[in-house]
């Protein structure tokens, strides 16, 4: 297993629209391990393959938090959401691509999702609380959409030029 280094917006790999996974080969399941390596480390609850530079349909999530509880690795394979709630939830989200900046989102609180699993087969299940969030959070990331995406024109720009100044510092560290 290693851990991968993340993607920092802006960066144009993270607005691209991903490929879907054709075979769950080997070097698919190495990424998926690499991915929860990733995201344990980071620490998040959700990443997407983009983050780590490679465009395709997968994501990884664990949006259990406590720490003594037992985790819950997922790992989700051409995602599709098949049914959402009306009902919403607005969440501070955040996202390992977009360091230190939060803002509410508003989404379904309750979706229901269609993916391939690491064993080839189709599962079917419904997510709510975080993990809907989560979810449809990493799923925004595979169609090359960024939680700033669900902002106005002005947070989205204010964030979008810290992080210009991050990733320049960061640069020159
Ligand atoms: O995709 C990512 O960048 C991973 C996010 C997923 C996420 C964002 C917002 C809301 C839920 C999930 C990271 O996990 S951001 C860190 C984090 C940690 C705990 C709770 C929420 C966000
Ligand atoms: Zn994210």
């Amino acid at each position: 297993m290693s851990i991968r280094p993340i993607l920092i917006h802006p960066d144009p790999r993270l607005k691209k629209l991903c490929e879907p996974v054709s075979a769950v080969t080997s070097d698919i399941g190495k990424l998926a391990e690499d991915m929860l390596e990733t995201m344990y480390d980071a620490p998040g609850v959700g990443l997407a393959a983009p983050q780590v530079g490679v465009l395709k349909r997968i994501f990884v999530m664990d949006c259990v938090k406590e720490d003594d509880a037992e985790k819950r690795p997922m790992v989700l394979i051409n995602p599709e959401i098949i049914a959402s709630s009306e009902e919403t939830n607005t969440y501070e989200e955040g996202c390992l691509s977009i360091p230190e900046q939060y803002a509410e989102v508003t989404r379904p609180k309750l979706v229901t999702m269609r993916w391939m699993g690491l064993d080839g087969k189709t599962h079917e299940d419904e997510f709510d609380a975080l993990w809907a969030t989560c979810a449809q959070h990493e799923l925004d990331h595979l169609n090359g959409k960024l939680f700033i995406d669900h902002l106005g024109a002005i947070k989205r720009q204010m964030i979008t030029r810290k992080m210009v100044k991050y990733k320049r510092e960061k640069a020159r560290a």
